[in-house]
């Protein structure tokens, strides 16, 4: 459904063998080196959600090309398969939004100008949250595209004025693409919890992850 102006939540996009290899994947880039880690927040706090990046690295509140808060290895590379799945979900974005939403405008421009370069996944265990906050380290407009896998979590869609209310709060499932474009990129966003013990079983996933896809626009 049409979660916000430019926000669209597509349920079960991704297919079961899709699913299955990207969770593969996933297992695959958080290995050392420059792989999966904790995330250390300037106020001294450590995020419970795990995370590698794919092309840059992030760290609280910049990009580099090397795990710089982390082992400071090189950031693997952004495959290119992984950045035409994101042009591919903006279209898919698009046409459910044109079916469905109130307006019909087009707030996620032309995903061919696209260019994902960034993959930020984040692994979260049945204890994991992330608070309210919003993806402004991006030199970019495009939208970025999320995609979960493994347990469901409750997602909180907010606004672009506070980190609290209004907000609307959505289940998240295995397979489930979000696109975030237009309006809704520098809104207030976060995980009140996951539920454990949600995944499809023949995923062999425990615990949940989510792919960002996005445009660093950033210059090599
Ligand atoms: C997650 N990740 O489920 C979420 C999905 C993150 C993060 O929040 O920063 O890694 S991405 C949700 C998102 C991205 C950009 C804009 C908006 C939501 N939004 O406007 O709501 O691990
Ligand atoms: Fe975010």
């Amino acid at each position: 459904s049409v979660i916000g102006p430019g926000a669209v939540h597509v349920p079960d996009w991704l297919g079961s063998a899709e699913q299955r290899r990207l969770v593969e994947a996933c297992r695959a880039w958080a290995r050392p080196p420059a792989g999966l880690r904790l995330v250390r927040t300037p106020g001294g706090g450590t995020m419970t959600a795990r995370q590698v990046g794919l092309g840059w690295h992030w760290f609280p509140y910049g990009y580099a090309r090397s795990a710089v808060d982390g082992d400071g290895a090189p950031v693997k590379p952004m495959p290119r398969w992984l950045a035409e799945l994101g042009r591919t979900a903006v279209g898919a974005a698009r046409a459910y939004d044109g079916e469905n939403t109130y307006s019909g405008e087009n707030t996620y421009g032309d995903e061919r100008a696209y260019d994902y370069d960034i993959a930020l996944i984040n692994f979260y265990d049945g204890d994991a949250r992330m608070g309210m906050h919003r993806d402004s380290d991006e030199k970019s407009g495009a939208p970025v595209v999320s995609l979960s896998l493994g347990d469901t979590c409750v997602f909180r869609f907010g606004n672009t004025e506070t980190r609290t209310k209004p907000y609307t709060d959505i289940e998240l499932r295995s397979g489930d693409l979000v696109v975030f474009g237009g309006a809704s990129r520098l809104a207030y966003h976060g995980v009140p919890r996951v539920h454990p013990g949600t995944a499809p079983p023949d995923l062999g996933l425990t615990g949940r992850l989510n792919i960002t896809l996005r445009v660093s626009g950033l210059a090599d």
